[in-house]
């Protein structure tokens, strides 16, 4: 029997090739090298893993509670306390779905709280970078501003956020913030949620052993958990990241391994919260830590971003992007990183082991998130610049250690730009004076462009890594739909060249390129991290408030994807795209193929009950043409396929609204 005393065998005895699982030549060389250096990556893994439990896929195993666990099959086809496959089937999602709220709300209370700090007079080094964010921000909350100091706002914005987490007898006032027919949909369905803590605990009760059965009746509490995650702690994360660190402007940079340097002291950020790699990026420039690298003898430091805290200060800073999800291993496998730091979600335990071979130090600096073989050097909020800067001069201390004969940096790299906040994007489109999405929704009326898609998400081993993502993004402009990003699926585009305008001028549809020279922005738009696929349902709503395509986020030509994902988070942002009436493609499977029922209720009920659901379609030239269709039936219906007549949301329509 395995132990969790099993030591690391180094590389398997079986030998695959695994160079076909990338498709960016950064990837595939240094996945060789990983071979050379004898070194098991997340793909050897794969393989000891091939044989995947067909109860875990199906949904149907069930330890909810010892008398189990228990597994479905047609022979047994009761848990022993009579719990049936939807129920079972139905627990284990909502239950998924709250640990992707959870990850994605923690990070934005630890936000709040931050911003509280600050208006307390207490931000040690953190301030508020972005006056008017803070200023929007509160006039969306009704906060008054008029005469007030910034501080006081900032505590009364923070104190309000930080209520979502607790409020317990009323719906989220991030609510509001959703177009009318929304928020009177998750009203009259009994899924507006109330606090997120609230949320997240109700659901663990809900699915303990002897309480909620009916598979409905759960699911519905899944997508109401979600609701307090894409209208709840994601868009809080959001929003504060922009007061404290700046609202995203488009910005130039650039991704894939080749950005790392030959000879500088290279530092990864890796995970999700910004709040330690804002201070690194502040930092690294610090003649101070110059005269310090030079010291040790390199030119300088860089540092370049893996995941979404490389989107986080990508966006804010264009700090370099070494790589997305499943590059985390391979950028190590390079070894030119001195040091990897990371913080929370998507930083798989491996990293250390990975490390050994080579000098790199992996650092965690959350005490949420510590790893066996990583050093743990708690980042000491009080003093961030001292804490950033002693972090930075460690990596120094370990280019002495980097061995010459192991160093192999791809050349590959890509110039992008990122940086766009829907406050961006209405400028881009309007100007300074009259910034606004009305140019947008013109040419979606006019059809120039069809309609809009977000692809969101991680990489996944089960597929090659970035291939979905980056065909389905190139079919797509072709067909001009304009393509908002988010998160590994952005950094995919990034690394392929598509966040540049000249991709616009080779390779988008005649309608969506004039749109993109007219405006000056690339096909493809970066919009940020996970948590700021909020971002993409805050665009959504600007393009129903500016009018002219309907009166809800359901009724617009937009889709999301979710081609390549992993991870419990983007089951919460399917189910929150979903439950505001967004039809959402996933390019591999849910685990509930266990229970027609709940499948059934996932892939098409979702649609009568919120106006969107999920579609399973595992080839991206399948999921184009369905896509296709989707926006077609949305065109139709607003009647604009034929040049109808605008449909204006009028007084009379607000009162037909039960809100
Ligand atoms: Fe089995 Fe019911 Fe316990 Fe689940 S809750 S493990 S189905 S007895
Ligand atoms: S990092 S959740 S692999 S997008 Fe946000 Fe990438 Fe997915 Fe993690």
């Amino acid at each position: 029997m395995a132990s969790d005393k099993t030591e690391p065998k180094g590389q398997s005895n079986e030998v695959v090739d695994h160079t076909s699982k990338a498709v960016d030549n950064a990837s595939k060389e240094m996945i060789k090298k990983a071979r050379i250096d004898c070194v098991d990556i997340c793909y050897d893994r794969a393989d000891a893993q091939r044989n995947q439990c067909a109860f875990g896929k199906s949904g149907v195993c069930c330890r909810i509670c010892h008398m189990g666990p228990c597994r479905i099959t047609p022979k047994a086809p009761k848990g022993i306390c009579g719990a049936d496959a939807a129920t079972i089937v139905a627990r284990n999602f909502l239950r998924e779905v709250v640990g992707g709220t959870a990850s994605h709300s923690d990070h934005g209370r630890h936000l709040a709280l931050k911003l509280r700090n600050v208006a307390l007079g207490e931000g040690n080094g953190y301030t508020i970078r972005d006056e008017k964010a803070l200023y929007r921000v509160a006039k969306l909350y009704e906060i008054e501003t008029e005469g007030r100091e910034v501080n006081d706002i900032a505590l009364d914005l923070a104190n309000l956020f930080i209520d979502e987490f607790t409020v317990q007898e009323y719906p989220l006032a991030t609510l509001k913030l959703a177009p009318l027919k929304q928020q009177s949909i998750w009203k009259n369905t009994g899924t507006a949620p109330f606090g997120i803590d609230r949320m997240c605990v109700e659901a663990m009760h809900r699915t303990h052993m002897g309480v909620d059965h009916d598979y409905k009746n759960i699911l519905m509490h899944a997508f109401r958990t979600s609701l307090a995650d894409g209208w709840g702690g994601a868009r809080i994360a959001s929003m504060t990241s922009d007061i404290l660190f700046g609202t995203p402007n488009p910005i130039k940079s650039e991704a894939n391994m080749g950005v790392l340097g030959a000879n500088t002291v290279n530092i990864l950020v890796h995970g999700h919260e910004p709040t330690l790699s804002e201070m690194l990026a502040a930092t690294v420039n610090d003649p101070e830590i110059l005269e310090y690298a030079k010291s040790v003898g390199a030119e300088g430091v860089t540092i370049a971003g893996i995941c979404c805290t490389a989107n986080e200060v990508l966006m804010r800073h264009g700090v370099v992007v070494a790589g997305n999800m499943l590059q985390q291993e391979l950028a190590i496998v390079t070894g030119a990183v001195e040091m990897m730091v990371i913080d929370v979600q998507c930083c798989m335990p491996s990293l250390p082991e990975v490390a050994a071979r080579y000098h790199t130090e992996i650092v965690s600096t959350s005490e949420i998130a510590k790893m066996h073989g990583a050093t743990h050097l708690g980042f000491d909020e009080e003093h961030p610049v001292e804490s950033a800067k002693n972090i930075i001069k460690r990596a120094c201390d370990n280019y002495k250690n980097r061995d010459p004969e192991k160093v192999q940096i791809p050349n590959d790299k890509s110039n992008l730009i990122a940086g766009f906040s829907v406050e961006a994007i209405k400028y881009m489109l309007g100007g300074k004076f009259r910034a606004s999405f009305r140019p947008l929704n013109d040419a979606i009326i006019a059809n120039r462009i069809f309609g809009v898609v977000g692809i969101v998400g991680c990489n996944n081993p089960k597929q090659t890594a970035d291939e979905y993502a980056t065909i389905l993004t190139k079919e797509l402009i072709k067909r001009n739909i304009l393509v908002l990003q988010t998160g590994c699926a952005a950094i995919a585009a990034g690394k392929a060249g598509m966040l540049q305008p000249e991709f616009g001028l080779e390779d988008a549809g005649p309608g969506l390129r004039e749109i993109c020279e007219a405006v000056g922005i690339p096909p493809v738009l970066h919009l940020g991290s996970c948590v700021d696929n909020s971002r993409i349902l805050e665009a959504a709503s600007e393009i129903v408030f500016e009018g002219g395509l309907g009166d809800d986020i359901g009724g617009l030509p937009a889709v999301g994807v979710a081609p390549e994902w992993m991870s419990e988070k983007a089951i919460a942002i399917g189910c929150y795209f979903v439950a505001s009436g967004v039809d959402v493609v996933l390019g591999n499977e849910f685990y509930v193929s266990g229970s027609e029922n709940v499948t059934k209720f996932l892939f098409e009920d979702a649609k009568e009950i919120f106006g969107g659901s999920f579609h399973l379609i595992e080839d991206p030239y399948e999921a184009t043409d369905r896509i296709c269709e989707i926006i077609n039936e949305a065109r139709e219906a607003l009647g604009i396929n034929k040049k109808a007549e605008r449909k204006l949301f009028d007084m009379q329509d607000r009162r037909e609204l039960d809100v």
